[in-house]
């Protein structure tokens, strides 16, 4: 069963999962809003950004640009594969290449990057559901992931590697790796909660959505005006992800 593999090892990868109508209504936006971030955010992309985010409250994208978006990442087909029930969307994520292909990439729990203390973060990973829909726009070298992580805290070098603690460095390999790749068409659903990493290449552009559960805690990060406005809540049709 699909949803215990979830349960077991923190992500479902679905091939041929996407149809390609549904891919060519939302391609031509992906690629405006990513053509004017990279325009405006020079300095982020030679830094080495690997990613934008919160595509629907871009002031670049019209509001029936943004009602493509919300319809596509609230469809009958990506809801009824998110693992948990009563998602609710938090936001949208972008990757591509860092610009130096040298940069390394980096082991990380999505959870560091909050002001939650160590303790709190220990916690939370095993409570609540926070999940990444990943939609390859090309074939990508895609995902790196410790099965399981997201059922529990790290071993002694994980911890290592990802904080980049003694010689360790967060790219270096870890015990129990496996990597997904990626075709257009196919998708990976995989726990926020897990340790991760990105495998960089083949120039990707891949559209991460990310869903959480209806939670106070989380729907605190969430940013309103990721959020389609009173008009466009009318016109979508699953709109109960967005309220
Ligand atoms: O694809 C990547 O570079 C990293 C992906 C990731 O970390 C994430 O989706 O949280």
């Amino acid at each position: 069963m699909l949803l215990d593999d979830y349960k077991t090892n923190g992500y479902l990868y679905l091939p041929n999962f996407m149809d390609s109508q549904s891919l060519m209504e939302i391609e031509p936006i992906i690629r405006k809003f990513h053509k004017l971030w990279l325009i405006n955010n020079e300095k982020l992309y030679k830094n080495g950004a690997i990613n934008s985010h919160s595509l629907t409250s871009s002031k670049h994208l019209t509001e029936n640009e943004k009602l493509t978006l919300f319809n596509f990442v609230s469809s009958d087909k990506i809801l009824a594969a998110i693992p948990f029930q009563n998602p609710k969307f938090l936001n949208t994520q972008l990757f591509f290449d860092p610009k130096a292909m040298k940069r390394p990439n980096y082991w990380h729990r999505d959870i560091q990057y909050t002001d939650l203390e160590i303790d709190e973060q220990k916690k939370l990973i095993t409570k609540l559901n926070v999940v990444h829909v990943r939609i390859p726009l090309k074939n990508e070298e895609g995902i790196a992931l410790i099965p399981g992580t997201h059922r529990r805290w790290d071993t002694p070098q994980e911890l290592q590697v990802r904080n980049s603690l003694k010689n360790s460095k967060s790219s270096d390999d870890l015990e129990g790796q496996i990597r997904r790749r990626l075709d257009r068409g196919d998708a990976l659903i995989f726990s926020a909660n897990m340790i991760h990493r990105g495998i960089y290449g083949n120039d990707r552009l891949t559209l991460d959505i990310i869903f959480i559960d209806d939670n106070s805690t989380l729907l605190s990060f969430r940013n309103k005006g990721n959020l389609p406005n009173i008009k466009t809540m009318t016109l979508i049709n699953n709109p109960v992800v967005f309220e």
